[in-house]
C-alpha cells in the first residue's frame, strides 16, 4: 500500500466515519473523491496537508516531501519516465509555493500560492503530475528566483539547468 493511501486509511486526513479502523465508509470515500478531483479547494488543501504532515506539527518539511516523493521516483522508474531527482523538485516547489519560512510549508502558504494541486500531485499522483506537465509545453516560466535558466512547460517548473 502506498504511503498516501496508508495515511488516508489511518484517518490522518480526517477522522474516519466508518467507525472501523482502516476502513473507509461512504462519507470517507466521498471526501476522498472530492479532495482528489480538485485539490485546490480549501477543504481539499486541508485534507491533503494532513496526509503529508506526518508529525502533525503544522508544517510540511523537506523530509516529509521526500518521504512521499520517493514513491514517485519508483513509479517514474517503472514507467521508464525521465526521473526527476528530489533536490530539483524541492527547489521548484520552494519557488512555486514561496513559504514564509523556507523549509516549512504551511497550509496558508499552499492556499496563498494557488498551486496546491500541483504541489500535491508532484508528491503522490504521477498521472496528474504528467498530465499537468504536458498541458502547455511552450509555457515560459519566469517564476524562478535563483537566476537559473529554465526549459518550457511543467519541465520549466521542474527541471532547470543552472548556468
Ligand atoms: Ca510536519
Amino acid at each position: 500500500m502506498f504511503s498516501v493511501t496508508r495515511r488516508i486509511f489511518s484517518g490522518a486526513c480526517r477522522p474516519l466515519s466508518s467507525g472501523v479502523a482502516e476502513k473507509l465508509g461512504y462519507h470517507d470515500f466521498i471526501w476522498l473523491l472530492l479532495s482528489e478531483e480538485d485539490k485546490t479547494s480549501d477543504t481539499a488543501i486541508n485534507y491533503w496537508f494532513r496526509a503529508i504532515d506526518l508529525d502533525d506539527d503544522g508544517y510540511i518539511t523537506p523530509y516529509e516531501m521526500e518521504f512521499f516523493y520517493k514513491e514517485q521516483l519508483h513509479r517514474m522508474d517503472c514507467l521508464a519516465q525521465e526521473v526527476v531527482q528530489f533536490e530539483d523538485i524541492l527547489c521548484q516547489m520552494t519557488d512555486m509555493v514561496k513559504p514564509a519560512r523556507e523549509g516549512y510549508v504551511t497550509v496558508l502558504d499552499l492556499k496563498r500560492c494557488k498551486q496546491a494541486g500541483v504541489f500535491f500531485n508532484v508528491l503522490f499522483n504521477l498521472t496528474k503530475f504528467i498530465q499537468y506537465d504536458q498541458k502547455d509545453p511552450t509555457q515560459v516560466c519566469g517564476s524562478c528566483t535563483c537566476g537559473c535558466w529554465c526549459v518550457g512547460g511543467w519541465m520549466c517548473r521542474l527541471i532547470r539547468v543552472c548556468v
